[in-house]
């Protein structure tokens, strides 16, 4: 067998120092020879009953002289790694010409004809090192996806089945001496998840590490591969595997992929593959593609100079001269450079989800939607028995729609058969993206259930959960195990002895646990997630009492003992014993939530949508709460059930009571409606305040912001949690929209002469209160806008600036990453000689992080705009030439001065009583205090500071 380990180690090396080269198309070379039907049937499969022209890894039996001389070709041309012709050599994809008993054969004919020529080769050149990758291709199924559209739960391969097919190809291309194992051209997450654990699997049998290059296949402009997921999303779903590299081929050019091939550097931790087409295909040219080799090397000349790329080559379409070219142009090019680091927690459906600790807590807060469990929820449960999975699907949808990041799924219930349920339940929602777009967590107690639901489930799960109840060794294994199929694992705080009910107990088996993950299997850390169990309090059973409390000091204990790894509860176990009084329920749910985010707790599985906001619960009964989940009081919970049975009883009142509200005065009630998320009457009470005032933009900036306020200070304070600002949000666009027309109009008068501005959130972002606010203004005032919507990438940006012949550029965003991508955006306008000026507006967004970390990628015009109301007088003082020079210089001359104060290091420090001298007077009689505008301000508040530390 090969010395694996020296061989990963010399490319792990060498790829430090320069970019090396794969080898083009196989099958491009193979068409040039017009082989006819006799050709791939040879000797060996003559009295095959099915055509066997085209199975073209067939040819390394019946004409290894050919297959032979392509391999040679690509090595002369410069290639450090060929491929076997093994594309197509699994069972699975042999069936269809019935050779699935000669897989084994061709695995290791083809194998053997590479190691010829590579050893070849390097016989004559002593100097060279050649090497041989085992191509695995996806196959021809899929396993994410129905092909019948009337049965989407049907599956023409499982994940099992594919396993065993990669494993038995894998294990003959290893027998026959490959080097390292290249699983490619993968369209579904799922189907390359499997192969990934045949690899590892094979690793663990030969103890082993066979380097690996993975590469997946993005099928069109969406980014998404052809089971739906984003870049970013199928990243997540195998960076558990530690690849020599990861990245795009086929489908489509250099040209087409390079925003893709953009997103996955950005993320991944290891080093970046890419091997295109020679260009999109065209129908019309003999091979089916016509970039020239010199086009080809041009692109990826670019590639390599944005450092994008460590490993390339060509697929579909390429030749050896284009891997000559390739390799003429780019030997000398520096190869991408990353590190290990990867920050945070990274889970993924259709999309990815990343809990990355944050300065502020709400913000990395994550909801799991708890009603998609039988035993949780009696009306999944009767679905579920009822077998109306539609119906049940519902409960997932609407956990999604209020909220919810993950959903919980648990079918564990003495009389179902759990693991039907769980296989049928996850295969149908994969044909939801509506809901499939968030991560699941596979909730079960059962082990095989929970293996059950991991084979059907592209993304990045959760595991809920394992313990060390039946002590290490199968704790272990399962850990082990879960690490192989790449997901992330709550573990609960049980030993052998039970679970753990006090402080004491909870952090020592979660560090337990903790130590024994990470030092026996080198698990990953973020990948652990300790639920130190919420058990029912105001039982009235004196040790109960301690409960809440000590879970929350549980919480910040492991935080700190258990570095990378996040915590979770269970909320609604808090509340059993006020079952049926659902006010008291949801008081305790949402005064625990404020206490335990607040100590560090990342996530909860929650009813998404029921929580109420910590700041309208009645005084009264929230210390009442307060005293029980704290243990404030010996006779706490005694109080809360004698106030528990008032409110009870007060319930139907409160019913009928229910729109007390509509009854306040109609700016409370439009705060009101904002607050609450509550659409119903929000068209009603905008139109009526619109008739009032009769300036739609004046009742957005008045009464509606007024609003908003309110909801971002809440939310600020930890009050508010970010679905239901959320939910404020749609109500304040609902409210917008009904305004829309009435702008419309007054727009109609003047025609649009000010000028063209293209305005977006950017890529990764989907907030545009704020966007939409600008782009209604703007058009009131003689501007044609351009709205791109939200998630738009720079490359649309710059396709509709030049498209539009646009005067201004604006990015929006909202939350942090943003601010990269409006770097990453500045600099393509840049290189794109884009010089427009850029407006820079959304909640993280400052001047401060403009001057200092956007404005050096760009040298034109940069306005930070602040709010909203803003940005026609900004645009204004650019409409001419001679306005924009002055203005440049004044600004270079501010951002300078930001610069400049930033990178002295060692601030010079005024002494204290010195200080003191020169502080700040408030003329309070005078003075307006500054209240936070709205809830992007309060979030840019603390994000930016934060940001800005590391500096
Ligand atoms: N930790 C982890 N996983 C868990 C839990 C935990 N999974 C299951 C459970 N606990 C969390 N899920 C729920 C779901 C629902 C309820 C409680 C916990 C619940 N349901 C109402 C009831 O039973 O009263 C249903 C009321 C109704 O729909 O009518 O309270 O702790 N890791």
């Amino acid at each position: 067998m090969k010395n694996y380990s020296q061989i990963s180690e010399y490319l792990v090396n060498e790829s430090k120092k320069r970019i090396l080269f794969l080898d083009g198309a196989m099958g491009t070379m193979i068409q040039k020879h017009k082989l006819t039907e006799k050709d791939f049937r040879g000797t060996q499969f003559l009295d095959s009953k099915i055509d066997l022209i085209g199975n073209n890894d067939l040819l390394s039996i019946t004409r290894p002289d050919i297959i032979k001389n392509i391999h040679i070709q690509y090595l002369e041309a410069g290639s450090d790694i060929i491929e076997t012709n093994t594309f197509s050599a699994t069972t699975i994809a042999q069936k269809d010409y019935n050779l699935e008993n000669y897989a084994k054969d061709i695995n290791i004919e083809s194998a053997k004809i590479a190691l010829e020529a590579c050893n070849e080769v390097m016989k004559k050149n002593p100097e060279r090192k050649c090497f041989v990758a085992g191509s695995l291709g996806p196959t021809n199924k899929t396993t994410s996806l129905s092909p019948d559209v009337n049965a989407p739960g049907f599956r023409e391969v499982y994940f099992d089945d594919l396993v065993q097919a990669y494993y038995e190809q894998a294990e003959s291309l290893v027998e026959a001496g490959v080097d390292l194992l290249m699983p490619e051209t993968t369209f579904d997450t799922l189907n390359l998840k499997a192969a990934l654990y045949a690899i590892e699997k094979l690793n663990q049998k030969l103890n082993v590490k066979i380097p690996t290059i993975i590469s997946i296949t993005i099928t069109d402009n969406s980014g998404r591969t052809l089971s739906g997921q984003t870049v970013e999303a199928c990243w997540n779903s195998i960076s558990h595997f530690d690849a020599i590299a990861v990245g795009i081929n086929c489908a489509l050019g250099a040209k087409e992929m390079k925003p893709f091939l953009t997103e996955l550097s950005k993320v991944a931790t290891t080093n970046i593959s890419c091997y295109p087409n020679a260009g999109l295909p065209n129908p019309l040219s003999e091979t089916g593609y016509d970039e020239t080799p010199t086009e080809t090397a041009n692109y990826l000349i670019d590639f390599a100079q944005s450092e994008l790329i460590n490993f390339v080559g060509g697929c579909c379409g390429t030749t050896p001269d284009h891997i000559q070219a390739i390799v003429n142009k780019l030997k000398d090019i520096k190869p991408r450079q990353w590190n290990k680091k990867n920050k945070g927690t990274r889970l993924s459906g259709l999309e990815p989800l990343n809990i990355i600790p944050s300065h502020n807590k709400q913000l990395s807060f994550t909801m799991v939607g708890e009603r998609t469990n039988v035993t949780g929820s009696p009306k999944f449960s009767r679905l579920i028995k009822e077998n109306n999975l539609e119906a049940a699907l519902d409960v997932a949808r609407q956990q999604v729609k209020n909220g919810a990041n993950i959903i919980d799924i648990n079918f564990d219930e003495g009389m179902l058969d759990s693991e039907k349920f769980m296989k049928d339940f996850l295969n149908l929602i994969s044909s939801e993206p509506e809901i499939c777009k968030v991560p699941i967590m596979i909730d079960s107690s059962k082990w095989s259930v929970i293996e059950t639901g991991l084979k059907c489930i592209q993304g990045k799960s959760v595991v809920n959960s394992i313990s060390l109840k039946e002590g290490e060794e199968v704790f272990l294994e399962q850990a082990k195990k879960i690490s192989m199929y790449g997901a992330a694992v709550v573990v609960m705080a049980f030993d052998e002895k039970g679970q753990a009910a006090t402080k004491e107990d909870k952090v020592r088996i979660c560090k337990r646990a903790y130590d024994l993950l990470t030092t026996q299997l080198n698990f990953n850390s973020t990948d652990i997630i300790f639920d130190p169990n919420i058990l029912t309090v105001g039982t009235g059973i004196a040790e109960h009492n301690q409960y809440g409390i000590d879970f929350i000091n549980a919480v910040k204990e492991i935080k700190q003992l258990c570095p990378g790894a996040l915590t979770i509860g269970g909320v609604s176990n808090l509340s059993f014993s006020f079952r049926g009084n659902n006010v008291v329920r949801e008081a305790m749910h949402s005064a625990f939530l404020f206490h335990a985010i607040d100590a560090g707790l990342d996530m909860a599985i929650v009813n998404a949508g029921m929580l109420t906001i910590y700041d309208e619960i009645p005084k009264e009964l929230r210390d009442k709460v307060e005293d029980v989940i704290l243990n404030r009081h010996p006779d706490a919970t005694e109080n809360l059930i004698n106030f528990a049975s008032t409110v009870s009883k007060d319930k139907k009142a409160k019913k009928n009571n229910s729109l007390a509200w509509r009854s306040k005065p109609l700016n409370e009630r439009i705060t009101y409606s904002l607050v609450h998320g509550i659409d119903k009457f929000i068209t009603e009470d905008t139109a009526e305040i619109y008739k009032e005032i009769n300036n739609p933009l004046s009742v957005i900036e008045g009464p509606l912001m007024d609003g908003m306020k309110v909801v971002g200070e809440l939310f600020g304070d930890g009050k508010m949690f970010l679905p239901q600002v959320v939910k404020s949000a749609r109500v304040m666009k609902k409210a917008v929209a009904y305004l829309e027309p009435f702008m419309e109009d007054q727009k109609d008068g003047e025609a649009a002469t000010q000028g063209t501005f293209i305005i977006a959130t950017v890529k990764g972002d989907v907030h545009d209160i704020g966007k939409n606010i600008v782009s209604v203004i703007l058009s009131c005032n003689g501007y044609k806008v351009i709205d791109l919507g939200v998630m738009v990438s720079c490359e649309d940006i710059i396709k509709a600036a030049n498209s539009n012949n646009a005067d201004y550029i604006g990015l929006s965003g909202l939350i942090t990453p943003s601010l990269d991508e409006m770097i990453y955006n500045v600099k393509t306008f840049s290189d794109k000689k884009i010089n427009l000026p850029i407006f820079i507006g959304g909640a993280t967004t400052s001047l401060m992080h403009t001057a200092i970390k956007i404005a050096p990628n760009y040298e034109g015009i940069l306005c930070h705009i602040k709010d909203a109301s803003l940005v026609v007088n900004e645009c204004q003082k650019l409409s001419t030439e001679e306005k924009r020079s002055s203005y440049l210089i004044e600004q270079n001359k501010k951002f300078k001065k930001y610069q400049e104060n930033f990178k002295k290091k060692d601030v010079e420090l005024v002494k204290y009583k010195d200080a003191l001298k020169n502080k700040y007077s408030m003329d309070w009689e005078n003075t307006e205090l500054p209240q936070p505008k709205n809830i992007c301000e309060q979030i840019f508040h603390e994000a930016t500071i934060a940001d800005l530390e590391p500096y």
